[in-house]
């Protein structure tokens, strides 16, 4: 078997066992990797109803067949288990230089169960592996021990780490890699925290396994540079992902005071012009010719990486239009390992339930310094701190008075930096992604809004949303590479072909990535009934405040609108059909059958009757 080494890293921290285990090509095939490995062995491996955060979970960390080669943005790995955010599937991909290693280590996957009794790291080199005491890193933010193990083991290592925020099991703490590299969002920090396992570092130095080594290294070196040219010649990587906030400001879509408004006078403030003017350096991950990662100094002086998303979640959303500041917001969550998506939702959570009267406190839109005070006491669950620490959803369970309705998350991941109050199919891609409401899979919004009638809900939303899910969600995230060369720079999803064909020695075209696709999609969705049997549709709503007419706009481009539910639904019944699955939202016995889930059928049949 070409493309993947066929084994498996399991290591229990518990028991201090290691296991080496192999899987055979069918199951390479079915499920190639990343997202897809990582789902098929949480479904097979986790009780339903475990402890998210006790010994049973497991953490699971996958490459795929085009991870790590010389070949466009191939430097990312997954990153997975049951998230303690949302109780369902979560995952991330991540920049690291553990996708190389581990590959040259001789694995694919790595399994990490039970729970280390004292605070560990992990350092696997090739088959061999080391439990050794975390003493002098745990406490410390991610920066610190990035550093610590930089000097024991050279910049060239792969590292997984957490901060803080990932000790104390913060349910939105994620996993670092490198320099401004950050992933896991719902909570796969914590679930490491939960483990007493500060870091994993990886060094491999055999060969992966390539069926046409010569070929690929030609052609992946040539397709670096290439696309390295397309984004000097279009200038992409000046702005990276900021460059969208104007764009989002522009046409009403910015998240501003706990996503209420669309837009804000100051944005400009904040934007890709602004911070490209101000960058003092440049972050990305291995293999990238198109390196993205803005980095400007914070308010203290730190070097913080700004992406869209952390701009627009820990800046406009909270009001605060002062660069520093908002890389001082970015730094900390950075250093702590929170997710700076979630954590920006739930300090605006917070101060949109403070300013509405129903909780007391005394955080307010636009203070960036006690905004700062916030996020610390959230990552060591200091007094408020520990509130702040559950999330939105639970938060709003706990205010009750009607805050609910301004919780903006999707199954408990808070949504990221996109106001989809007038933008009907981006509302289903927050809606129905695979881990909440993540925008990494279906960012349909641009194709929405430029495209086509904005305020319609047609099944040509639907499909798009489908279309991006099977790319996004799906092919990238099981060959695990960087999507951005193709949808920032239009590199052509042609080349994956070319690339996997080359390195498995198989003979798959794009169609075939799409039934692995959907396949990974109906087992997800599997996973999350299994754990919630009482599973209805409303699970794919977002929140209910982009319902709201009270909430629409009151001037601008799109005032006095605002989604309507009667036609969500229709739009959701399309999204429905097309991926052949029930009214309630879950796959048919006949679609599960097909996508070769027979086995899969039998277990959840368990826990629901299926159509
Ligand atoms: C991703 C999510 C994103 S998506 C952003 S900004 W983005 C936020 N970044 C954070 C950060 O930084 N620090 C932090 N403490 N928390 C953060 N939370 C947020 O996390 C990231 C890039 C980006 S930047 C994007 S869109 C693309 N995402 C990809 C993806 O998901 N899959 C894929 N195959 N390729 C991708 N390429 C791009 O990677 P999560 P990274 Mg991250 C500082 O992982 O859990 O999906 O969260 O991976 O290496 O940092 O690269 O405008
Ligand atoms: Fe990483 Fe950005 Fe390069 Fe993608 S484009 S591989 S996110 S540095």
């Amino acid at each position: 078997m070409y493309g993947w080494t066929g084994n498996i890293l399991r290591i229990n921290l518990s028991s201090k066992r290691i296991n080496k285990e192999t899987f055979d090509e069918e199951f390479a095939k079915k499920w190639v990797g990343g997202r897809g490995f990582a789902i098929k062995i949480l479904w097979d491996e986790l009780k339903p109803g475990v402890d998210p955060l006790g010994p049973e979970n497991k953490l699971i960390v996958a490459v795929g067949p085009i991870a790590g080669i010389p070949a466009p943005n191939t430097g990312k790995t997954v990153v997975a288990a049951k998230s303690p955010l949302t109780g369902g599937y979560g995952d991330g991909n991540l920049g690291t230089r553990v996708t190389e290693h581990l590959r040259k280590a001789g694995f694919d996957v790595l399994i990490i169960e039970g729970k280390a009794e004292k605070p560990t790291y992990i350092y696997i080199e090739d088959d061999k592996v080391e439990f050794l005491p975390a003493d002098e890193i745990w406490g410390k933010g991610s920066y610190e021990t990035l550093d610590w193990l930089y000097d024991k083991y050279g910049r060239a290592i792969g590292i997984l780490t957490i901060g803080q925020g990932g000790e104390n099991k913060v349910l939105y703490a994620m996993i670092r890699s490198m320099e401004g590299r950050a992933g896991g969002r719902p909570g796969m920090g914590a679930v490491m925290g939960s483990k007493n396992l500060k870091a994993i570092v990886v060094k491999g130095t055999g060969k992966i396994p390539i069926a046409e080594p010569e070929e690929i290294r030609k052609i992946g070196l040539e397709d670096l540079k290439k696309v390295g040219e397309i984004d000097k010649k279009t200038g992409w990587s000046i702005q990276g992902t900021t460059g969208v906030l104007a764009w989002c400001n522009e046409v009403a879509a910015l998240p501003v005071r706990n996503m209420r408004k669309t837009h804000h006078k100051d944005a400009w403030k904040i934007d890709g012009e602004r911070l490209s003017k101000a960058r003092v350096a440049t972050y990305g991950c291995p293999n990238c010719t198109m390196r993205c990662g803005i980095t400007i100094l914070d308010k203290e002086g730190h070097k913080a990486e700004m992406d869209y998303e952390n701009i627009g979640m820990l800046g406009s959303n909270l009001e605060i239009f002062d660069l520093a500041q908002v890389g001082s917001l970015n730094y900390m969550c950075d250093d702590f390992g929170l997710d700076t998506i979630s954590t920006g939702g739930v300090l605006a959570f917070y101060a949109d339930a403070i300013d509405q009267g129903a909780i007391d406190g005394d955080f307010k839109f636009g203070d960036a310094e006690k905004a700062k005070e916030l996020l610390r006491k959230a990552a060591f669950r200091d007094g408020i701190g520990d509130f702040l620490a559950q999330g939105t959803l639970r938060m709003a369970k706990k205010i009750g008075k009607g805050s609910e309705a301004y919780a903006m998350h999707v199954k408990g991941l808070e949504i990221s930096a996109y106001n989809c109050k007038y933008v009907p199919g981006m509302a289903l891609a927050f809606a129905t992604s695979a881990i909440g409401a993540h925008h990494k899979e279906a960012w349909v919004i641009t194709f929405e809004i430029n495209e086509t009638e904005r305020g319609s809900y047609g099944k040509e939303k639907a499909e798009k949303v489908v279309q991006l899910q099977r790319i996004r969600g799906g092919l990238f995230e099981f060959i695990v590479a960087c999507r951005f060369p193709w949808i920032e720079l239009g590199w052509d999803l042609d080349h994956y072909p070319v690339y996997f064909n080359k390195i498995t020695g198989l003979n798959w075209g794009l169609e075939d990535f799409w039934k692995v696709a959907d396949r990974i999609y109906a087992l997800i969705r599997a996973f999350w009934v299994r754990e919630f049997p009482n599973w209805d549709r409303q699970w794919d709503y977002p929140p209910k405040i982009w319902f709201d007419p009270s909430n629409a706009d009151k001037e601008g481009l799109i005032a006095g609108k605002i989604l309507e539910l009667d036609k969500y639904d229709k739009l959701l019944d399309y999204y429905y059909e097309i991926r052949n699955w029930d009214k309630r939202g879950i796959p048919k016995k006949e679609t599960m059958v097909g996508l070769g889930l027979e086995e899969e059928v039998k277990e959840l049949e368990k826990y629901v009757k299926l159509e």
